[in-house]
């Protein structure tokens, strides 16, 4: 279902010797953090690589309000469920930021949406699991916005400057989503032992996906090089990971719940927690499109599209014929 849409063409990078001059300035600029701005002249492969990411970041915000979405009608109180709906409209927002910055790039917004609803570009694998419990919503608060944060707090720093401010306001609300997610997970915990078991359950199932969001091992991320010397990416995906186990497993010991990975230990001389393998056949199985949900969600964001025409077009007539009022 997923083909790779932008292939970025860099695998290694390059050296200084091997840099046109244009591409030395862009280089001495971005070692000296000056943000790149949208009218600056930049490699080719670096807006590409920018628009491969913020599109899939993007996407995946959207995608993202799907498994939340389903709990809208069974969140069990009317609090529950007008935090979930604020929450869930944030990650609309979020979307919607960057989509807008993707649109700096001299992309359009309709195009990126066709590529997604056609399969051609991915978001993040981790919204290809269901939520099957009311704790469920308390670990994507939890764990996944959790790994987003670890992930998108260094990107406000990120070289590219209309990304990097959106990330500002993002992690803001994101901060919010996951002490929502963990005081759901704490009252779970301390409730009655049925409602322990669910959030018992849910840690099980979304522990190894939410590890996974970091993308592949260092030594198979094929993008990380590259990104990393145009300050695109800050982090490698081990070091996030590794941050993001090490913040989390003390949070799961206070809820007295068993993170579910025997050969989880700390190690002090590291000074960081050991933790298992990843079952990485499970992730690419999952880029793929052979995820419980991958063909539910696009059929899903498809409908509400084809939905929605009439307000698109509605809102475009009523701009028309407000700008066609103002010229007049
Ligand atoms: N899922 O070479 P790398 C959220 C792909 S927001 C799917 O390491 P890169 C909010 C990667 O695209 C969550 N694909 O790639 C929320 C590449 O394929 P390509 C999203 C993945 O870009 C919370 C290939 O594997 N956050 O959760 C994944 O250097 C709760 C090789 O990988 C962002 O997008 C994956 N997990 O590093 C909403 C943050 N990982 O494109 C609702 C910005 C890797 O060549 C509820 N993005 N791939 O076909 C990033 O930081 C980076 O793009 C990484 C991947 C770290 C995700």
């Amino acid at each position: 279902m997923y083909a790779q849409m932008v292939d970025t063409g860099v695998r290694s990078v390059k050296d200084a010797a091997a840099m046109t001059p244009e591409e030395q300035a862009f280089q001495a600029r971005i070692d000296a953090d000056v943000k790149v701005e949208p009218k600056d002249w930049m490699p080719e492969h670096y807006r590409r690589t920018l628009i491969r990411q913020i599109q899939q970041h993007a996407h995946s915000e959207i995608v993202g309000m799907l498994p939340e979405g389903n709990w809208v009608t069974r969140a069990p109180t009317l609090k529950r469920k007008a935090i979930l709906m604020a929450k869930i409209q944030d990650e609309g927002g979020h979307g919607l930021y960057l989509y807008s910055a993707a649109e700096t790039l001299g992309v359009s917004r309709d195009d990126l949406i066709a590529d997604l609803h056609a399969g051609r570009v991915k978001y993040s694998s981790i919204f290809n699991y269901p939520t099957l419990t009311w704790a469920d919503i308390g670990a994507i608060g939890w764990l996944v916005d959790g790994a987003a944060i670890m992930n998108q707090v260094p990107l406000q720093r990120t070289s590219y400057g209309p990304y990097a401010r959106a990330m500002v306001r993002i992690c803001k609300e994101e901060s919010f989503h996951q002490r929502q997610g963990y005081e759901i997970m704490m009252h779970l915990a301390q409730g009655t032992p049925e409602q322990k078991r669910m959030a018992q359950d849910a840690l099980d199932r979304w522990w190894q996906p939410s590890l996974m969001m970091f993308g592949p091992p260092d030594a198979d991320s094929v993008h990380s090089a590259q990104s990393m010397q145009w300050k695109i990416k800050l982090l490698s995906n081990d070091e996030l990971r590794q941050r993001f186990v090490d913040q989390t497993v003390p949070q799961a010991d206070y809820l007295g719940l068993t993170v579910p990975d025997p050969q989880l230990r700390w190690n002090a001389e590291r000074g960081h927690y050991d933790f298992g393998p990843i079952d990485w056949r499970e992730f690419y199985d999952v880029l793929k499109g052979n995820g419980p949900c991958n063909r539910d969600r696009i059929r899903t964001r498809v409908k509400a599209w084809e939905d929605g025409a009439w307000v698109r077009e509605a809102a475009v007539a009523h701009a028309e014929k407000r700008a066609a009022r103002k010229a007049a």
